[in-house]
């Protein structure tokens, strides 16, 4: 059975603006792919279109904003409606405190983003993969929403919404051919522990020290193959860790 090509294949990658969603981008450009490339920094995502050769459609949207969402991503022109590819990326974590400690700000933004943001996406455009009978949805859990952590309480919360969220998906969506995966991280060096530590880089560096991380484009390797299997096989979940790493808290360092 010949695998699925990609070539030509409307994708949409929500936190297409950086790490593991702009390695995507780049890897499904490659692969000939036309990528609609969302997040909130638009001028990021300029960028990088204006360094793709395939069609691109940039829209600035905060996921967390149902109202925004429906109307950036329901509205699309024409040539761009028939979202074969969906990768749901956008997310993040803030801060890393015990639950008695933590801020409920920090809390409202993961669970406003990790997980209201990836239903309201999912929402929006998954009626129309199930109208045209054909579709797949990538979402990008974490080890983290399989194994909880000292003080990743929260953002853990989040993860193992979404792969309740992905195991839904999948269950509701048997009457139509639309596949659904997810694919599970390990620590992977990109924006998220910066963004983690509210924009303190020696602390975020310190993450990654001492050991070889996954890279983005790790990451999007793992979402094209899943992506480019013959059609009758639905990658159900792959769990993706850097070598030195066992488990959230095992690891090998130098
Ligand atoms: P980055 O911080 O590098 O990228 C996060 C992306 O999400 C950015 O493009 C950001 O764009 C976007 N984003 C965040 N909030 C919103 C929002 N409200 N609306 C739209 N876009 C948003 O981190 P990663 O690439 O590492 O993270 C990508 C995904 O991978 C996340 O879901 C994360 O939880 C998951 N993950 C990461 C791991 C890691 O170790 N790095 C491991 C396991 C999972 P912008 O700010 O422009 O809106
Ligand atoms: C991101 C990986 O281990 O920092 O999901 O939670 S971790």
């Amino acid at each position: 059975m010949a695998n699925t090509d990609l070539n030509g294949k409307i994708v949409l990658i929500t936190g297409a603006s950086s790490g593991i969603g702009e390695a995507c981008a780049r890897r499904f450009a490659e692969a000939g792919a036309r990528l609609i490339l969302a997040a909130r920094r638009r001028e990021r995502l300029e960028r990088l279109a204006s360094e793709l050769t395939v069609d691109t459609h940039p829209i600035a949207v905060d996921v967390r904003d149902r109202a925004e969402v429906e109307a950036s991503l329901g509205a699309l022109p024409q040539e761009w409606t028939a979202i074969d590819i969906l990768i749901n990326n956008a997310g993040l974590s803030r801060g890393l405190e015990k639950i008695h400690e933590g801020n409920p700000d920090s809390w409202d933004e993961m669970v406003d983003t990790n997980i209201k943001g990836l239903l309201y996406v999912s929402r929006t455009v998954i009626p129309g993969m199930v109208q045209r009978g054909s579709g797949h949805v990538i979402n990008i859990g974490s080890i983290a929403g399989r194994e909880v952590y000292p003080n990743g309480n929260v953002y853990c919360a989040t993860k193992y919404a979404v792969d309740a969220i992905t195991k839904g998906m999948r269950i509701d969506l048997v009457d139509s051919p639309v596949r659904v995966s997810t694919i599970d991280p390990g620590l992977v060096e990109t924006e998220f522990s910066q963004v983690r530590f509210y924009g303190d880089k020696e602390r975020a560096k310190k993450v990654y020290q001492g050991y070889q991380p996954l890279t983005g484009d790790d990451i999007a390797d793992a979402a094209i193959w899943i992506a480019s299997r013959p059609w009758h096989v639905q990658v159900a979940e792959v769990l993706v860790l850097p070598t030195a790493q066992r488990s959230t808290m095992i690891m090998k360092k130098e």
